[in-house]
This record gives C-alpha cells, structure tokens and sequence, in this order.
C-alpha cells in the first residue's frame, strides 16, 4: 500500500475526516497514521510531515500533500475512478462553488460548533451568535437548494466532493441538536448511514484524549 494518510484525532478533526471519506468512497487503499493533536507525540512529529503543521497530510512515496483539497486534486489527478465533480457543467460549477465556500467559509459554525462526536446535546440556535444562526441558515438553504435543482440522491446528484466537504457540517448539528428543515435534515441522514462514517464515529467515541478548549463548548449556552 504506497499512500499513507496522516489525521488527527477523529472525534475532533473534521479536516482529516474530510480527506479520509473522500478516500474510502473513493475505495482507494491506504495507511491511516493517527497523531493525537496538541500532544508531545503531535508537536514532534507533525513537522516531519508538512511544514504546516497541520492534518490531514497524504503521503505518497517521498510526495507529502497537505490541505484536504490539495489531496483530493492530487489522489484524482494520479487514481481512476475516484470521487470527483458531478459531470454536467452546471451542476459541475455549482458543486465547486459550494464545496469551496466551505474550505474557505463558516468561520462562526467552525468556532462555535466545533466537531465533537462523543458529544451529543440539544441545543437551541438562540445560544449561539447571530452570525453562527446565519451560517446555519445559510447552509440550510444551500442544501435544500441542491436536493431542489439535482433531485438527489446527493447533494449535485451522484456523491461528489461537496457532499464530503459539508459531511463533517452535518455531524456538527447532529451533536448539538440543531433542529433543521426536513431537506437539510435529509442530507444529515444520509451522511450518518455512509458506512464510513459509522467506521469513523465508533473509532472517534472509543478515543480518550481530550482537548478541554473543544468541550468546553458544549457547556455553553
Ligand atoms: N485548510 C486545511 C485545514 C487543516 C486544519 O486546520 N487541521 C486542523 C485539525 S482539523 C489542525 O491540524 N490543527 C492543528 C493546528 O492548528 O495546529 C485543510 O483543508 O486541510
């Protein structure tokens, strides 16, 4: 097996979860390498991978690739048929678009939300920040959106990179109990029956690290 796939913890980090999804949908073989983050074993070693110093890394031979996307592009440039863009030009732009508004956007949702899948409450959308409320409306809109123009079964048709991109966003309402309309609802589901992510959530609940500037989250309100 020549890839090797650095993540952080799996109850917390939803960057690695986004790479390691898009891999095993992808049904491409690799090692996964688990650097718990913010330990000793973290601050010594994840400079031997990137100079970011930051999961997820690829690792290909001596080719290190970091950032979730950077290593979508690369495993699809090098591997067939892997998860990808949706075909049709248009659904193919839309679907690039809102992939990427996610990489680089919901600042507030990745603050206040932040991926937790021990965790499970059930919270009101008045205990967060009007700016936080507006990001999950506004995610709520786009995937209602999507399942109205594509018709499903994912959110541009078949599973593409956007759906990896706003799965770990999906198990962020889960575990805060963030109530939503029923075509933002249906997306959750179906993330939460992907086998994967069933592999994923059972790994990152039997973990025993914790990182107290993460749950302290789930004591506010
Ligand atoms: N844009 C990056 C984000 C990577 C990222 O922020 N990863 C977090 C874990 S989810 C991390 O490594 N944090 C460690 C740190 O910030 O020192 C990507 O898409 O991969």
């Amino acid at each position: 097996m020549s890839l090797k796939l650095i993540i952080g913890n799996k109850n917390y980090s939803s960057w690695s979860l986004r790479a390691w999804l898009f891999l095993k949908q992808s049904n491409v073989d690799f090692e996964e390498i688990r650097l718990a983050l913010f330990t000793e074993q973290w601050e010594t070693e994840i400079k031997r991978y990137t100079p970011a110093g930051k999961v997820p890394v690829l690792l290909d031979g001596d080719i290190a690739v970091w950032d979730s996307l950077a290593i979508m592009e690369y495993v699809r440039e090098n591997y067939s048929d892997i998860v990808g863009w949706p075909g049709d030009r248009v659904a193919q732009a839309h679907a690039r678009s809102i992939a990427t508004e996610m990489h680089s956007g919901f600042m507030a949702i990745r603050e206040e939300l932040p991926q937790n899948l021990r965790l499970c409450q059930q919270r009101s959308r008045d205990d967060f920040s009007s700016t936080t409320r507006s990001e999950i409306e506004r995610v709520e809109t786009l995937w209602q959106d999507c399942f109205q123009r594509y018709g499903g079964p994912w959110l541009c048709g078949d599973f593409s990179i956007a759906d990896v991109m706003y799965a770990p966003v999906a198990l962020r309402f889960v575990t805060y109990g963030i109530e939503l309309i029923p075509e933002a609802q249906q997306f959750v589901t179906l993330v939460q029956e992907l086998d994967a992510i069933q592999d994923w959530t059972q790994d990152a609940v039997a973990e025993e690290e914790t990182l107290p500037f993460i749950d302290a989250h789930a004591n506010r309100s």
